[in-house]
């Protein structure tokens, strides 16, 4: 590990507390650092925020073998499997060939995410492996090489656009095919093949931006490796240069690595990029009073750690509507928004257990994606039964019930000036919740029927 003589002082300054003068004068200057303090606040961003909930869709040449070749089935990543399964990159290539998803109609697609309730879609346009699902001048790696007769991306574009959901790419800095590519850098020659392979990538992400102007913001992935981190400068120029197209372009933090190689924030601890996308299978904790103060979003796999398509979901734990909806509304009540993954088949389908999963969310969106869009957190103490979520636009403070009491009772802490007035379940709207009040709290008393599903509980406040 490097340690700098700027990462001393932060320790030194840490040991001697807030107050030290020595802490005043940490911050040093950064050539690729943040660019900007705190949130972004522009109206795209705005727009991004109160979306909340997207649809992530890894869809490339892996589809096809789904997590199997030559008859043994690998329960890793479908999307890593030319990895996993040492794949050489000539049979790897000769899946262009196969490549005519028959089944690809991207108006349904879009239908049935609408229907779930996302306000966003990110789809791969380039994984690890390379392949690029748009028709690209700068690789015959590409779309354009297999036997679809289409404009694949574009096709996405449109229909999502007919459906009012906004469109972000994801793209893949890690490339397992381009030759360019560095794991690390340690020649000349080294550095001088990523420098080519730099103009690539940006040349790519440009092509994107200039075909699809629609396009909200990119995605990045890939950027872990050594050869990355030493070329913080890489991933600053391809961030400004998205942004000189269209200022209201919004980027993970994923992209980025600063001066010294620190990834997500710098050195001095600032988020790089536009949100913090660290959240990859999981989630902030409650009690993380950092992450309320940023824009962040998880993503989400729908078996364990699927997110190509695999054909045996047999090997993991398969989440549940109910599990994945109580992740939603943990992300939301922290000031999060929750990308939720969906990989179609070889054939352009997607999955039965995927379309049911997604009914069923779209169900319980239907009634209750007032405590979904435009949500944030409200800043209350997270109570045992669930989830508080504000809506700033109307100015209304949700409980999202997950665990209810054997007593029936739930706890509702509110600021000392504020009084509760009435409580509803917002699904019926109708009958008033008795109300108890307690020494520092509320207690609601909840009707004694079993609920199937979350329940969202409306506060009426004075
Ligand atoms: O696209 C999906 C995954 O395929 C991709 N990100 C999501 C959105 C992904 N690629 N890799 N990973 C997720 C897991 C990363 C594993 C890592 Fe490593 C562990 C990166 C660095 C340490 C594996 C081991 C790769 C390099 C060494």
């Amino acid at each position: 590990m490097r340690i700098h003589v700027f990462n001393v002082v932060m320790i030194v300054a840490f040991v001697l507390g807030a107050n030290s003068p020595i802490l005043l004068a940490q911050k040093q200057d950064l050539k690729y650092g943040s660019q900007y303090q705190g949130k972004r606040e522009d109206a795209a961003m705005q727009k991004f925020r109160s979306n909340r909930f997207g649809q992530f869709i890894h869809w490339g040449l892996y589809a096809i073998p789904g997590g199997e070749w030559k008859g043994k089935v690998y329960p890793g990543a479908a999307e890593w499997l030319q990895s996993s399964a040492k794949i050489s990159s000539s049979s790897w290539n000769a899946l262009v060939d196969k490549f005519n998803p028959s089944k690809y109609n991207p108006d349904e697609w879009a239908i049935m995410a609408k229907k779930m309730g996302v306000k966003y879609a990110t789809i791969t346009t380039k994984h690890h492996d390379g392949f690029c699902l748009w028709n690209s001048e700068y690789t015959d790696f590409d779309i354009e090489a297999t036997k679809y007769n289409g404009d694949l991306i574009k096709e996405f574009v449109e229909a999502y656009k007919r459906q009012g959901i906004d469109v972000y790419f994801y793209y893949s800095i890690l490339d397992w095919h381009h030759p360019d590519w560095r794991n690390d850098i340690k020649t000349d020659e080294d550095s001088i093949a990523f420098e080519r392979y730099f103009q690539f990538a940006k040349n790519q992400l440009l092509e994107l931006q200039a075909k699809f102007p629609e396009v909200k913001g990119f995605w990045f992935d890939g950027t872990w490796d050594e050869s990355w981190k030493k070329n913080g400068k890489y991933s600053y120029e391809i961030e400004m240069a998205l942004k000189a197209v269209n200022p209201d372009i919004i980027v993970n933090s994923r992209l980025r690595a600063d001066d010294y190689g620190s990834r997500h924030f710098d050195s001095n601890g600032d988020l790089m990029g536009d949100y913090q996308s660290g959240f990859e299978r999981f989630l902030p904790k409650n009690t993380d009073s950092t992450i309320v103060k940023m824009d962040w979003e998880s993503c989400m796999t729908i078996p364990v750690n699927q997110w190509g398509y695999h054909k045996d979901w047999s090997l993991s734990h398969v989440k549940f509507a109910d599990e994945i909806i109580e992740m939603l509304v943990k992300s939301v009540s922290l000031n999060g928004n929750f990308l939720l993954n969906f990989g179609p088949d070889g054939n352009g389908a997607i999955r039965e257990e995927e379309v049911a999963i997604a009914n069923e969310i779209g169900k319980w969106m239907t009634l209750n994606s007032d405590a979904i869009y435009n949500g944030v957190f409200a800043n209350l103490e997270k109570q045992d039964w669930g989830y508080y979520i504000k809506n700033t636009k109307t100015n209304t403070l949700y409980g999202v019930l997950f665990n209810k009491p054997i007593s029936n009772l739930i706890k509702v802490k509110l600021p000392k000036n504020v009084k509760l007035k009435g409580c509803v379940l917002s699904y019926d709207g109708q009958k008033s919740l008795q109300i108890i009040p307690h020494e520092k709290h509320y207690l609601v008393k909840l009707p004694k029927i079993m609920f199937k599903h979350p329940v969202v509980l409306e506060f009426k406040l004075e």
